[in-house]
Formats: C-alpha cells, sequence, structure tokens
C-alpha cells in the first residue's frame, strides 16, 4: 500500500517530481498477486510483530540434529519389531529374560507436559525422530503421545495429533510407541461413552501407537476396565497402573499402604494387564519406598513391572535406582536437557549411573548425548512456557501435586489475581484433599483439589467455614462432577457432608459412569462434519469431535480462516520476526519461503501498521490492526 500511495501521488503522475528512483530500482514494482497461503504467513508474522514481540527477539541457536539416511532406519530392529512377531506375550517373556532396566524415553510427552505447559510442536520431535530411533535404538519405547498432549495440540499449537503420531511412527519404526490414556477418560477431564474409548483406542493402536499405559485418577480399576479389555483386543500392549501416592515408609498413614498396592496389582495382573505401571505422577515414591514397594510387587505378581516417576524432589534417578536394584524391569527417563525438576529423571545419567553393572541398559553415551544436546537448543524457545522453578522443591512430599500441574500452579493462581497468595493455595490445596478424605491426585482429580482450592481461597472458605458459607454458592464444574461420581468412586468414599453441600439437589451415582452414558452416534458425528464442517468425516476426525467438540471445532476454522503454520519453525513461529531479519518459511513439504522483515510503519488514524515483507525478493505489505 505504501507503494501504491507514491505512484498515486499526484506530482508523480504528472512526472513534476524526480522519478529516477524508481526508474533505478525497477524491482520496486515487482510486484505479484500472492498466493493466498503465502498472505497468510505475512499475516500471521506482522501481527506477531505488531501485536506481541514488537520485534524484540532473543537469539536461539539452530539446534542440530544427526541426519540419518532413510536406508539405515529401515535396517532397525528393536522392540517394535519383537511385538510385531511375537506378539505381547512374546514381548513380555523377552522383557523377563533381559537383564539390564529398559528404559522409556519420555522426552515428548510427559517431560515437555511437565516442563513446558505441553507446547512442544511437532517440527521439532520430527527433525530428531531418525536419530532417536538410531541412538535410542535400545529403549524398550518412547513414550510421545496421549496424557494433556492431545487437546493441547489442537488447542494452543494449531497442529493435529494424529498427524505427529503418523509422522514419528514413520520416523521410528523400530521402537515401541507408548502412550498414556485416563482410562474412561481417556485424554480428557471427564468421562466418556464407552464406545468413544473403545473407538479412540482402537484408531490409536491402528496409527502405530503399541503401548497403552492406563490409568484412573481414584485408583478405581472399573475407571480401567473398558481401556484394558479394548487395548487386549487390539493386540496390544496393556500397561494397566498403580498410581502411587501417601508415602508406605510413614506408618501412620494407614490408607495407601503397601498391602494397598500390592492388593491392587494383583487384580490388574488378575485382569489381564500386560505390565504393571507404578505411576507416581508427583514423585512422592522415596527411593527407600521403591525398593520397598517394587521387591514386595516382585514376589506378588508375575507380571513385569514399569516405574513412572517425577523428579520434583530432586530423588528420582535414586529412586529409580532404588527400584531397579529391588529388580524393577522398565523404567521412565527423559533425554537430560529435558529431565529433572517436575519432569523424569536424567536417561544419560541414568543409563551412565548403571554401566559396568549387571544392570546397564546397553546405550551408548555418544549417540544419548547428541539428543540431549539437540533438546538443549530446541528448549529455549520454550522459555516463556517453562515455571520458575529453578531447584527441586522437598515440599512436594507434603503438597502432593503432580509435575505438570505443579508446574502450572503458579500461573493458573496468577491468572485469577491471587499471586500474592500462592502460598495459601498450596496449603489449601493440602487441607481440600484431607477434606476430600485423601484421595489419588491426578488428572483429573488433581483438577479436581486444585480447581476447588483456588475456589476456596478466592471466597474466602476454609475447612472450617465452609459448611456455612457454602450452603447458597455453586462449586466450580470440577468438583460437582467428582462429588456426582462422575470420575469414579474414591477409596473409602466420598465425605458425604461435603458431597451434599456441593451437589445440593443433584444425586450421585455409584455405578461406572460409563453404564449411564450414552453410546456417541458415530455415523451421525461424521454426518455432521461434512454438513456443517466441510469435512471428509473420517474417524480420527469424528474422534477428536467426540473428545472435544468446541476446540476441534475453533481448530478446524482457524485453521482455514488464519492459515496452516505446522511446518513453520517453532523461532518463528513463537517469537516472529525482527525488522530486518531474514527467515525460511516452509508452507508445504517442498515449498519454502524466504521472508525478510523490512519494517513496520508507524500506526494510522484508525490504528492499523503496514508491515513491509520482502518474500523471496519482492515486497509486499500486509496492513495489521494495532490491538494495543
Ligand atoms: C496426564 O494425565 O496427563 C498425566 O501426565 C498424569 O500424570
Ligand atoms: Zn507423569
Amino acid at each position: 500500500p505504501f507503494l501504491m500511495n507514491v505512484l498515486n501521488h499526484p506530482d508523480f503522475r504528472t512526472g513534476s517530481c524526480d522519478t529516477g528512483f524508481i526508474a533505478d530500482n525497477p524491482k520496486l514494482l515487482n510486484i505479484r498477486v500472492r498466493e493466498d497461503r503465502e498472505m497468510k504467513v505475512l499475516a500471521f508474522l506482522g501481527n506477531q510483530f505488531v501485536n506481541e514481540t514488537k520485534g524484540i527477539k532473543p537469539e536461539f541457536d539452530v539446534p542440530v540434529f544427526p541426519r540419518i539416511k532413510q536406508e539405515d532406519l529401515k535396517e532397525l530392529r528393536g522392540t517394535k519389531q519383537i511385538l510385531e512377531e511375537e506378539g505381547p506375550d512374546g514381548l513380555i517373556r523377552w522383557i523377563q529374560r533381559q537383564k539390564k532396566l529398559l528404559l522409556t524415553d519420555t522426552t515428548m510427552r510427559d517431560a515437555q507436559q511437565s516442563l513446558m505447559a505441553t507446547r512442544v510442536r511437532t517440527v521439532d520431535m520430527e527433525k530428531i525422530a531418525p536419530a532417536t530411533a538410531v541412538y535410542g535404538k535400545d529403549l524398550f519405547s518412547i513414550e510421545m503421545w496421549g496424557g494433556a498432549t492431545f487437546d493441547t495440540c489442537y488447542r494452543f499449537l494449531k497442529e493435529s495429533p494424529w498427524e505427529r503420531l503418523d509422522l514419528l511412527r514413520a520416523q521410528i519404526p523400530n521402537i515401541l510407541l507408548q502412550m498414556l490414556i485416563r482410562g474412561s477418560n481417556g485424554v480428557g477431564y471427564k468421562n466418556y461413552p464407552d464406545n468413544v474409548i473403545r473407538r479412540f483406542i482402537k484408531e490409536s493402536a491402528r496409527s502405530g501407537i503399541d503401548v497403552f499405559r492406563i490409568f484412573d485418577s481414584l485408583n478405581w480399576i472399573q475407571g480401567m476396565e473398558i481401556a484394558l479389555d479394548e487395548t487386549l483386543n487390539q493386540g496390544k500392549v496393556a500397561e494397566a497402573c498403580i498410581c502411587y501416592t501417601g508415602d508406605i515408609l510413614d506408618e501412620r498413614k494407614e490408607k495407601y499402604n503397601l498391602s494397598y498396592y500390592v492388593r491392587m496389582a494383583k487384580e490388574l495382573e488378575k485382569r489381564g494387564t500386560h505390565i504393571l505401571g507404578i505411576k507416581d505422577m508427583s514423585g512422592l515414591l522415596k527411593p527407600m519406598a521403591a525398593s520397598k514397594l517394587v521387591t514386595a510387587l516382585k514376589q506378588e505378581v508375575s507380571i513385569p513391572i514399569h516405574l513412572h516417576t517425577h523428579d520434583t524432589s530432586g530423588n528420582g534417578i535414586a529412586a529409580t535406582l532404588m527400584a531397579a536394584g529391588a529388580g524393577v524391569d522398565l523404567a521412565d527417563a527423559a533425554f537430560n536437557s529435558m529431565s529433572g525438576l517436575t519432569s523424569q529423571p536424567a536417561l544419560n545419567s541414568l543409563a551412565a549411573a548403571l554401566e559396568n553393572t549387571e544392570r546397564a541398559t546397553g546405550m551408548e553415551q555418544e549417540g544419548l548425548q547428541k539428543i540431549s544436546e539437540y533438546w538443549a537448543a530446541v528448549r529455549p524457545v520454550y522459555k516463556k512456557f517453562e515455571s520458575e522453578l529453578t531447584a527441586n522443591s522437598a515440599e512436594i512430599y507434603q503438597y502432593e501435586i503432580p509435575g505438570g500441574q505443579y508446574s502450572n500452579l503458579k500461573p493458573q493462581v496468577e491468572s485469577f489475581g491471587l499471586g500474592h497468595k500462592f502460598q495459601e493455595v498450596k496449603d489449601m490445596y493440602k487441607a481440600v484433599n484431607e477434606m476430600l478424605g485423601d484421595i489419588v491426585k491426578v488428572t483429573p482429580t488433581s483438577k479436581v483439589v486444585g480447581d476447588l482450592a483456588i475456589f476456596m481461597v478466592r471466597n474466602d472458605l476454609t475447612p472450617e467455614n465452609i459448611y456455612e458459607k457454602g450452603k447458597d454458592i455453586d462449586f466450580p464444574d470440577s468438583a460437582v462432577s467428582y462429588f456426582e461420581g462422575m470420575m469414579g468412586q474414591p477409596e473409602g468414599g466420598f465425605p458425604e457432608k461435603l458431597q451434599k453441600l456441593v451437589l445440593k439437589n443433584i444425586e450421585p451415582i455409584t455405578c461406572r459412569p460409563g453404564d449411564l452414558l450414552q453410546p456417541k452416534d458415530f455415523d451421525g458425528i461424521k454426518k455432521t462434519l461434512r454438513e456443517e464442517l466441510n469435512l471428509e468425516g473420517t474417524e480420527r476426525q469424528a474422534l477428536s469431535w467426540a473428545l472435544y467438540p468446541k476446540v476441534f471445532e475453533d481448530y478446524i476454522k482457524e485453521v482455514r480462516t488464519e492459515g496452516d503454520f505446522r511446518l513453520m519453525g517453532s523461532d518463528i513461529f513463537f517469537h516472529g520476526l525482527a525488522e530486518g531479519e531474514t527467515c525460511e518459511v516452509k508452507i508445504a513439504e517442498g515449498k519454502e519461503l524466504i521472508i525478510k522483515l523490512i519494517h513496520a510503519g508507524d500506526g494510522d488514524e484508525a490504528g492499523s501498521r503496514d508491515v513491509v515483507f520482502e518474500v523471496n525478493g519482492s515486497r509486499t505489505a500486509v496492513r495489521i490492526r494495532d490491538k494495543d
């Protein structure tokens, strides 16, 4: 537009000014109609500049990733081939023959979920996937899907989790891919009808997930029933979990003691799980407790045992090594640069610690280091999503807050304007847990406790005055759903007085929510998707819609109107361009634009600014509304 202003100027048109500059620079007139896709990229970058970064941008190193030839990938053979050739039972026998501690790498799922609020984009995973397949060839599995990463992929990153699965599956042909599924809560925060859970597992299995780690947020076995059964139907590996809470070393704590966990483990074994998961979502399993728990479980069950912990206290490696000493078969860890704090214990360090022992992992440091270096260079791009936690904390043993929630709690509390009351909220989290009768806290029950704690602090409620003051108050939806029994039944039942206060006239249920929920009509959903959203109506689309109708619909619409930036580098996606900076933006496979941000003009009266770019050598300006 600014060029047009010059060309339309009366002096210019009558030739009464010196037009030599234009004549000398014919490139200025090299204007062509840009493709819609290109214009969307420019609008995105212009908006980043005007409304978000103002062009202020940190310097980032370019992450280096080892190049792997496709034919070398094809040669690789690992646990994936064992599962394919010998089935889940053969795989289990193979695990039982191993002396080494088998490792699961969680970098692409739980580590980034816990450290970077699930923001890591598929492009950053895709680049390192082939090298992970090669240097991580002795891994048991890679956890790269599920948990909170499913909805957030659509919600925050505007990309499809299914596409992520396809791409990683194609680049990692030799290692089992693993996901986390919250039993009947699927990859969501509430119970879904049984047919949604079954179809979701079926489609995930078909798409390349091999190991389904299944848990229930109250350790209520009925909550895992459908997911476990469907995983077995699909011929995939089921890893049903006991969620660890409390402290088995503390003899004053009677609810979640050793016999509680042993009882649960035996029940899961009886129900056919191939592997028993110990899911220590808050990092509460102290080293000596790990040894005690694994020793007891190894005596009582005969299936392999897989330890998942978080390093929040800094005792994660010690706990894993003690578990290894007690014979745990498998353990989770994350590449070093993505490990520690609320994430998993450090994989490279764990492997090094076990070298020259009978539990040596067989993984070579040099390759592991390369992968860790890659992630070290990727991580700064996501810094704005990281929490302020810089040191380990032993207070986690008191508060029992899961990894991801612990790092997200402060921003969440701040978003309610309660930053100054953070300590009070944490104390209330603990108090709410006690009011609820000491429950297992993991998504979604951890959200119930967190929501209720924030709600109580906001409304000046205390465990003492809540019964009086709370009579006429509507409690958070998550608390209502919890007390209704829609997340299952807690060990020891609900505290009745509090249940009545929250539910008011609603009748709670005591059966499995899935027994009451109407099956979703998938044919109907597919028809709606075709007619109203103009989509093909695939099984994946229908599943995403069944799980998260609004999130999925918003994603579809936004990608259509604003553009699809999945292939854009993350430094640009999150930080845009500075004035004078050039970048390469991939808009489709094999189609790249060289974009330079020349400058952003001052705002006009209507509050818009022209941002001028040079794209593959020719100039274009986009007009951006300045929202400030
Ligand atoms: C999830 O459910 O996303 C978890 O990571 C629970 O620990
Ligand atoms: Zn976890």
